[in-house]
């Protein structure tokens, strides 16, 4: 979505759990996640054989369908400007970022304003599977399978007063070890803040991912705590979160900011509003190369219109993009 140049970034798996943890849990939960997550996932080549069982549910994979991304794309071609504007630059320089210890500043309209370390802030919430769609505003997708906790139940544990509206999101802003905040390539005002509207932020498809692939998040892609909404352009799932803060005014959000003509604060999925530099119809599901670019039509909140719709029911979607 940029036109500036190019600059750093890498990685660096977070220790929050030990790995055998999270594949423990992923078998139990299987069940609870399927409700919500997409069904099909076919072969991958990054997946363990219970992994694409648990993504599957037991059912046979759907070939062509909605395959999980392999692992190694979805670690190697990222977006995280504070790591530099090229695609391969958060996989090249994250790892200069350290996220142990890391805490999350939860502020505004709620019960317990306070600064939690993180493994506070998470203890007694249990992540779940969930394998979703994740769309580009620059017209490539993957399909990812995340380990998150919903959102809403972060929320709740702080406790969020009757009066907010939305909800802020600010990433860490550490020049010393993300040095795409060193540079002023991306033009970009630092933190990377973002929002949602409260009922966008309490829907149960959000969600805050701490791991990928059975794994913790590595670096690149937002470790160790980073939103995940999969009706949205990915630029609304903000990376490597260190502040949440409930406001009863929408709050500012980066590349609204930076361009508000080409990036609203809503920026649903949406394949009859196009970006005013290209079409929004369709999409590279990744891998995608020349010979085959897998190109495939992109659909309505990233085909999450029977779980999200309702939320802009009567809302004019051309105007509020
Ligand atoms: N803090 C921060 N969060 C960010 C970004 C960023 O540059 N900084 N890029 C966004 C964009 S444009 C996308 S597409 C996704 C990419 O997530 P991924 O690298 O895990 O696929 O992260 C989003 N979150
Ligand atoms: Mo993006």
């Amino acid at each position: 979505m940029l036109i500036r140049s190019k600059k750093p970034g890498a990685i660096l798996p977070s220790e929050i759990t030990p790995e055998t943890s999270y594949l423990n849990r992923r078998r139990l939960l299987a069940g609870i996640a399927s409700g919500v997550v997409l069904a099909g996932c076919a072969e991958s080549s990054a997946s363990a054989p219970d992994e694409q069982a648990v993504a599957s549910d037991g059912q046979a994979p759907a070939p062509g369908l909605d395959a999980i991304t392999p692992e190694e794309i979805a670690t190697s071609y990222n977006n995280f400007y504070e790591f530099g504007t090229g695609k391969g630059d958060p996989a090249r320089y994250a790892h200069e970022l350290t996220t142990t210890p890391w805490s999350v500043s939860v502020s505004g309209l709620v019960d317990k304003p306070a600064s939690w370390a993180l493994e506070d802030l998470l203890a007694g919430l249990t992540p779940e599977d969930r394998i979703y769609r994740f769309r580009c505003v620059e017209a490539w997708s993957m399909v990812i399978p995340w380990l998150g906790i919903p959102l809403s139940a972060v929320l709740d544990k702080v406790g969020v007063d009757s009066s907010a509206k939305y909800v802020a999101f600010e990433t860490l802003k550490r020049p010393s070890e993300m040095r795409g905040q060193r540079s002023a390539f991306s033009g970009i005002d630092w933190p990377y803040v973002e929002g949602l509207r409260i009922d966008e932020a309490m829907h149960p498809l959000t969600t805050l991912a701490v791991g990928m692939y059975g794994k913790p998040l590595p670096n690149q892609n937002g470790a160790p705590l980073r939103l995940v909404v999969p009706w949205k352009y990915g630029f609304k799932s903000i990376k490597s979160i260190v502040g949440i803060r409930l406001t009863r005014r929408e709050p500012p959000t980066t590349w609204n900011r930076l361009n508000a003509r080409e990036y609203g604060f809503y920026s649903n999925v949406n394949p009859e509003v196009d970006h005013p530099r290209w079409s929004q119809a369709s999409e590279r599901r990744l891998p995608s190369t020349f010979l085959q670019p897998n190109r495939i039509e992109t659909r309505m909140f990233n085909g999450y219109a029977e779980e999200v719709a309702s939320l802009y029911s009567g809302m004019d979607l051309k105007k509020h993009y």
